[in-house]
């Protein structure tokens, strides 16, 4: 009796601990199992696996239950069988199938896993890199919860309910479009679904770090700052905080809510995109030590510059979806990125904007390395439902996800709010809260947000919008010579800032799939393309607070708005290479450009 009496306890001790929690900070650098590879996977567009007939949920959990039929007459459905198919995770599901190319709907993954228990006590954690668009997550045929949103990493806790052989994960992903989703039903990419990144067993010290900051102070260039934070029952501990090629380190206690903030002074070659260097930091606490390479710069504006260490930068760059080159899908590996941010640096840039969304980790760990800064954004995309206060707590969420990861990449210097939403009230209320918000999770970078140009007298556009009031730096995308009049409107245009803050103009471009030529004002030609370049880079160099650019954008992408038949055919064209990795006349425009004196020297 008193023996079940303590199991039972423990066991709902660890069911209690099985909740979604806090980001775990370097994952990939902890003990544990990597979950990647073939993963059942049932299509179910009505959700029949999770709602009975009259829409109820199924109250064990449909096909989360994992139910395994034992009898010959058992008529259970709602089971994975080995005839089940399987697809390749991570991955999104349409690039896998030619039937899920469009698919917008369900689909039930199902791993099964092996767990060696350690001697000592330990705890575990399910880790997902990102679940495009909701995810319902269970281990052992216990629902663990959800998550919502498609770009940033989650996790369980699953301590007590692992056994030796054949776990089971199960996973119900949902990449439905909906109005009050960040982001809303109308994008400009394609909606990939599925378990499109890592997912890993995270195996961790009963009290172990959680997440940490370690950055240069705010305003300088040689002390280190920033905070550690505990989890488990053991709060109170001596935590170390070493470079040891700097040989600069700190020891500070952590209180009772197992936080401790630290600062120590520190002599280090600074990050830069000329010396992308990267330090072996090493976080250690009395239970737990964990180790990653971190760069240190300091990244401010005074006035219309933007000071890198302390001197002005010019952005040389370009705008990428997270689009994998040759193979098409989301990125979602070290090769992919390599070649994407191969592309930028060849090109001459010194900077990449992430559009639209958290791209996967492994290009803001390329970029550290690699030697790119970068802006990084959270899908507040066009016309989002500014009024929905649900709507916010999903972007704020996105955003602490988004800031959580990649807090400690030295390449990451812009958090953006937001991309060309439209003007009101409700919208700059939303947005510059969120703009609070970063500051308050990240006091160490630039907020800023893409805007749309308004025109002012006639050839002026004026930066004016409201919501650059809460912004360091403003954004803005134009597209004179495309959306907006011939190439040459951009020999007439002129920019006037209504702030004193410097402007990096985060879109502009054209549009012609590649190997289509003609002259240079028939549209959708390679020509015409370069023709945009050729007159939008004089105009810009014109602009006096102009500190930076992205052209929109590296590669070629897929996007269910672009009809146009033999042009188009569901891609968006404005690429400087194609999705194959063909430069078009455009990429020479501006890789020349890019090499200059004039851009370099800026
Ligand atoms: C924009 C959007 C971007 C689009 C691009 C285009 O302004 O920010 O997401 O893909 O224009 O090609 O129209």
């Amino acid at each position: 009796m008193r023996i079940s009496v303590v199991v039972f306890v423990v066991l709902a001790a660890a069911a209690s601990r099985a909740q979604q929690m806090e980001p775990i900070q370097n994952p990939s650098a902890r003990q544990g199992a990597s979950l990647n590879g073939r993963w059942q996977a049932l299509m179910d567009p009505y959700e029949a696996g999770y709602y009975d007939f009259h829409l109820n949920p199924i109250k064990d959990g449909g096909l989360g239950a994992n139910r395994v039929p034992a009898n010959k007459g058992d008529k259970f459905e709602l089971v994975f069988l080995p005839a089940t198919p399987t697809l390749a995770v991570p991955g999104d599901w349409n690039t896998q199938r030619p039937e899920l190319l469009w698919y917008e709907g369900t689909i039930w993954y199902r791993h099964e896993f092996d767990y060696a228990p350690p001697a000592t006590p330990r705890r575990q954690f399910l880790w997902f890199g990102a679940a495009n668009y909701q995810a319902v997550v269970f281990v052992n045929g216990k629902k663990l919860g959800q998550h919502e949103g498609g770009f940033t990493p989650f996790q369980f806790e699953v301590t007590g309910l692992l056994k030796e052989h054949g776990n089971a994960v199960i996973v119900k992903v949902d990449n439905q479009r909906h109005a009050d989703a960040v982001p809303p039903t109308m994008t400009d990419w394609w909606n990939y679904g599925g378990l499109t990144r890592d997912v890993k067993l995270v195996d961790v010290p009963e009290t172990f770090i959680q997440d940490y900051q370690v950055q240069l102070e705010k305003g300088s260039g040689d002390r280190v700052a920033g905070w550690v934070r505990l989890n488990g029952a053991r709060k109170r501990q001596k935590v170390a905080i070493r470079i040891a090629e700097a040989n600069a380190s700190v020891t500070v206690e952590t209180g009772e809510d197992g936080y401790a903030r630290f600062a120590f002074p520190a002599a280090l070659s600074l990050w830069s995109p000329e010396n992308p260097k990267l330090y072996a930091v090493a976080v250690e606490a009395e239970t737990d030590r964990v180790q990653e390479r971190i760069g240190f710069r300091s990244i401010a504006v005074s006035g219309t510059k933007i000071l890198l260490n302390g001197k002005p930068v010019f952005l040389r760059g370009v705008a990428i979806h997270a689009e994998a080159p040759f193979r098409s899908g989301r990125v979602f590996s070290e090769a992919d990125a390599r070649t994407l941010l191969g592309w930028a640096k060849e090109m001459g840039c010194n900077f990449v904007r992430l559009a639209h969304y958290p791209h996967d980790e492994a290009m803001t760990r390329l970029a550290d390395e690699m030697g790119l800064l970068v802006w990084s954004e959270i899908p507040v995309y066009w016309a989002v439902q500014w009024e929905n206060a649900a709507v916010y707590a999903r972007a704020e969420r996105q955003l602490a996800e988004m800031i959580a990861r990649d807090r400690n990449r030295a390449s990451v210097v812009f958090w953006s709010m937001a991309n060309e939403t439209p003007l009101g009230e409700a919208r700059t209320k939303f947005l510059s809260s969120l703009a609070a918000k970063a500051r308050e999770l990240d006091s160490t970078r630039l907020i800023t947000a893409a805007t749309l140009p308004h025109t002012g007298a006639p050839n002026t556009i004026v930066l004016d919008d409201p919501l650059g009031k809460a912004l360091d730096v403003l954004g803005c995308n134009e597209y004179i010579g495309w959306y907006d009049g011939s190439p040459e409107k951009a020999d007439r245009t002129s920019f006037q800032n209504t702030y004193d803050k410097p402007l990096v103009m985060s879109e502009f471009g054209a549009e012609a799939p590649y190997g289509n030529h003609g002259d240079e004002n028939t549209a959708w030609t390679e020509e015409y393309q370069a023709n945009v370049y050729r007159h939008q880079l004089p105009m810009l160099q014109r602009i006096p607070f102009l500190q930076g650019m992205a052209a929109w954008i590296l590669m070629d992408f897929r996007c269910p708005r672009r009809f146009l038949s033999g042009v188009q055919d569901y891609y968006n064209r404005k690429g400087l290479l194609s999705d194959r990795g063909e430069k078009k006349q455009a990429y020479y425009v501006l890789r020349d450009f890019y090499h200059s004196t004039v851009a370099t020297a800026r």
